[in-house]
């Protein structure tokens, strides 16, 4: 074989072997975008984050000077005793052979205790440092420094959403004060303390900008933290996989200001109007109640304190505690589905626009509410009603078949049933008063 010949060969492998390489690079260097949703590289946004980040950066220094010395030593290696033509020693032709022979075998020796010694109590040192300051940021997170009687989350994480329960006096061996899905609404700068479990599989929660990942497993309760410096929407997604919907699975946090927070919670503990028969969206409330409050509840409509002939029922939490329908058990609790902005585990907005963190308050405010928002600013001050556009045709196809919108094996037990008995106009009147639940 010719010299050119193998030249030639060598670059074409070389061509393809780049390919990969660059591919790679580029999806690798791609993660580093600062302004991703779920970018972890930001310690701004949290406490926790911030001292997550500081030891990744702390472990990534140290893995970084590991990597080059260990990579530098085999590329030396693999370039200084690479095969060359001039080197072959079966080459009975080779000028070069009485030299070859000569420095054939290099001096041998059998083992070096101290070298094997060092390079045994080095790395074990770096690897317990590291496991000192890390099982210390771990515990840390499970232990919540917060006051008794402040705001308390349980998260109950389920095929494919999550339920957050709130009990705002942080009491929880009474029922929470409202229920929510998949938005976890929390006061900025403050540390709210989360009990995570599940309801059928294991899932993880995971706000990468706020705080570290903890699994939510059903039966047990595990103690976590979660808190925002600044007010802002921080995303995540399930991370452990849960099934078919697995990546449909997410959530976010809405971090507002304590007085907004305090605003939006306010409005979160009402219930839900029964509307009367002259009211406009009196057919959506009893097209609801019949076709939907079997898994959904709206308080106020749906519960028993409603004046309405739906059958009532108590849910058993799995930890003793009865509830009446305000947790469902098995379906998000849309009393304030209109004062969120996605749906269906966070996968769909509910609205065209992107509703701002500034807005996010006005989402939720009725005609009513809205003018104690203008409360010490004066009275000339009008309630500026917050309208995004709602995305009606979105809505309707989650309605009208869901399963085809989001793979959940809609079994009886699981994920949003297809309504395809409803007319186009039923869909719409039920859509019509969703939106009314703000
Ligand atoms: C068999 C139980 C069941 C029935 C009946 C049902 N749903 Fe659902 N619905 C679910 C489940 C479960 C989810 C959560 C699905 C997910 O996120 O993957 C859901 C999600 C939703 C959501 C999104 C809520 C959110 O905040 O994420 C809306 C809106 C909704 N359903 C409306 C309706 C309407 C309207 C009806 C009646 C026409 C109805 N559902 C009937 C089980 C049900
Ligand atoms: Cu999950």
């Amino acid at each position: 074989m010719s010299n050119k010949n193998l030249g030639s060969k060598k670059k074409r492998a070389m061509f393809w072997l780049a390919i990969p390489g660059v591919a790679s690079l580029v999806i690798f260097l791609s993660s580093c975008n600062h302004n991703r949703p779920l970018n972890t590289l930001t310690s701004d946004a949290s406490p926790d984050a911030k001292k997550i980040n500081d030891l990744f950066f702390v472990v990534l220094g140290i893995a970084t000077v590991v990597g080059v010395l260990v990579l530098g030593a085999i590329v030396y290696m693999i370039w200084r005793f690479r095969n060359r033509e001039k080197n072959n020693p079966y080459d009975p032709d080779n000028p070069n052979l009485a030299l070859l022979e000569a420095e054939a075998l290099p001096e041998q020796t059998h083992g070096n205790l101290r070298l094997e010694i060092a390079w045994t109590i080095i790395p074990a040192l770096i690897l317990l440092v590291v496991a000192i300051f890390t099982l210390f940021a771990i515990f840390e997170q499970h232990r919540s420094t917060a006051a008794d009687d402040q705001l308390k989350v349980d998260v109950v994480g389920q095929q494919w959403w999550w339920e957050f329960q709130y009990h705002i006096d942080g009491d929880r061996s009474t029922p929470p004060d409202f229920v929510s899905a998949n938005e976890l609404v929390i006061p900025t700068g403050q540390q709210i303390p989360l009990e995570v479990s599940a309801r059928d599989v294991i899932h993880a929660f995971w706000i990468p900008r706020l705080n570290g990942k903890i699994d939510a497993v059903p039966g047990r309760e595990h103690a976590w933290r979660i808190e925002a410096s600044k007010p802002g929407t921080y995303k995540g997604q399930c991370t452990e996989f849960c099934g078919l919907s697995h990546g449909f699975m997410k959530m976010e946090v809405r971090a507002l200001e304590t007085s907004d927070w305090a605003s939006w919670a306010r409005n979160q503990m009402r219930s839900a109007a029964v509307l009367s028969a002259d009211d406009p969206n009196y057919e959506g409330q009893e097209l609801f109640i019949t076709n939907c409050a079997r898994c959904h509840s709206i308080s106020g409509v749906t519960d028993t304190n409603a004046d309405n002939e739906v059958d009532t029922w108590e849910i058993y939490d799995g930890d003793g505690k009865i509830h009446d329908q305000l947790i469902s058990g098995s379906a998000p609790n849309l009393t304030h589905f209109a004062s969120r902005t996605t749906y269906a585990g966070s996968i769909f907005d509910t609205y065209l626009s992107e509703v701002r963190i500034e807005d996010y308050l006005r989402l939720s405010l009725t005609e009513a509410s809205a003018t104690s928002v203008g409360e010490g600013v004066g009275d000339e001050v009008a309630p500026n009603i917050f309208e995004p556009t709602p995305d009606i045709r979105g809505l309707r196809r989650w309605i009208f078949n869901a399963p085809a919108e989001k793979p959940a094996a809609a079994s009886e037990s699981r994920g949003m049933p297809a309504f395809p008995n409803l007319t186009t106009d039923q869909v719409n009147s039920v859509i019509d008063y969703l939106l009314t639940l703000k």
